[in-house]
């Protein structure tokens, strides 16, 4: 029988090979993530079967109430990541503060910031969702562990990459050469390199925004989407309106496919006009995996990864994919058409 390909062992490997000043340790964090995420992704793919689904009756930082699998799925991750021996600290959208990995374990200069899974409004409708994550390498002095490590701008990211929970488990990361995606055979637990060298055609045949709050845009937002509503594509059909509610999964497919993303601010609450995606363990990651595969991420008015965060849990407006597609949003989005 033929081999199955490259695993992402092997191809986390070969990379490796290629910077002669690596030391094994970043693959090392990206295989230990690898592993929560075949833990996250069978339970997920259990839910429905067992007592999984559902809410803990808990509420978290962001004021939501907790499901059972988010719960799950981030301590899976805190858990596998701290004995990782490779990073230091942690932030996860579920926790309010930074996680440092206690001082009697072994650990490096790693940064670990991650959703641990982003959609789950989603999960009881067997919809897909997802693990998003983005990696740093801390700047203060040792042993010292700051905010400031965690408040860097996404250009800083070693790297970023998310999981998909769909009918088939896929990994999609970047390291800063390229974007690759992998899918779970899980006939043999392994990862495999499906989706070699991901890129976003530059300009795409979908938009994908919840219009149900055109109400509580501003008039230049609202400008903005009816671009997209008027426009005709390449082959002179209009965009097609894409939007499952569940950012790991609408960002996959328009980044297969070719298209854009938008999660404006709105005014939902009037005192603090905002987006509801979050800067560092959502939009940053993404938008470090949309440049490396030749798209683009912006906020209406600056490119995402030159944004310096100033909070943890910071929430920033997103237009995020084909890079022309894009590029015409934030032109809009300042008034220049
Ligand atoms: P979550 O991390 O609590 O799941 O929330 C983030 C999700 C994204 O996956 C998705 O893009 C967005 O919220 C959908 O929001 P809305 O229902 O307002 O359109
Ligand atoms: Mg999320």
């Amino acid at each position: 029988m033929e081999g199955l390909g490259i695993t992402v062992t092997e191809h986390l490997l070969i990379h490796q090979k290629e910077s002669p000043a690596a030391t094994g340790r970043l693959t090392r964090l990206l295989q230990e993530l690898i592993f929560g995420a075949k833990i996250i992704s069978r339970e997920v793919n259990k839910a429905g079967l067992v007592d999984i689904m559902g809410l803990t009756g808990e509420v978290n930082v962001q004021g939501e109430r907790v499901r059972k699998l988010d719960d799950f799925a981030n301590h899976v991750l805190i858990y596998r990541m701290e004995r990782s021996g490779v990073i230091c600290a942690m932030a996860s959208e579920e926790n309010a503060d930074i996680i440092t990995v206690p001082e009697h374990m072994s650990r490096e200069d790693y940064i670990l910031i991650f959703d641990p899974l982003d959609g789950s409004s989603n999960i009881d409708a067997n919809v897909n969702i997802g693990t998003i994550f983005s990696i740093h390498r801390k700047v203060s002095e040792r042993p010292y562990i700051t905010l400031d490590d965690f408040l860097r701008r996404g250009s800083k990211q070693v790297a970023a990459g998310y999981f998909i929970y769909g009918p088939s488990t896929m990994l999609v990361y970047t390291t800063g050469k390229g974007v690759n995606g992998f899918t779970l055979d899980p006939s043999v637990g392994e990862f495999l390199l499906s989706h070699r060298n991901i890129t976003i055609p530059e300009i795409g045949k979908i938009y994908s925004v919840n219009e149900a709050y055109t109400c509580y845009w501003d008039e230049r937002t609202k400008k903005t989407v009816n671009y997209f509503k008027s426009q005709k594509t390449k082959g002179g059909k209009p965009y097609a309106a894409r939007y499952i509610g569940s950012f790991v999964a609408d960002f996959h497919r328009n980044l297969l496919y070719g298209g854009i993303f938008m999660y404006p601010a709105d005014k939902k609450d009037p005192a603090k006009p905002r987006g509801k995606l979050r800067l560092l363990c959502e939009v940053a990651p993404m938008a470090y995996i949309i440049e490396q595969a030749g798209g683009a991420a912006t906020d209406g008015e600056q490119n995402i990864l030159d944004i310096k965060p100033s909070e943890l849990h910071q929430r920033v407006p997103v237009f995020l994919g084909s890079k022309l597609d894009v590029k015409k949003a934030t032109d809009i989005m300042q008034g220049k058409h």
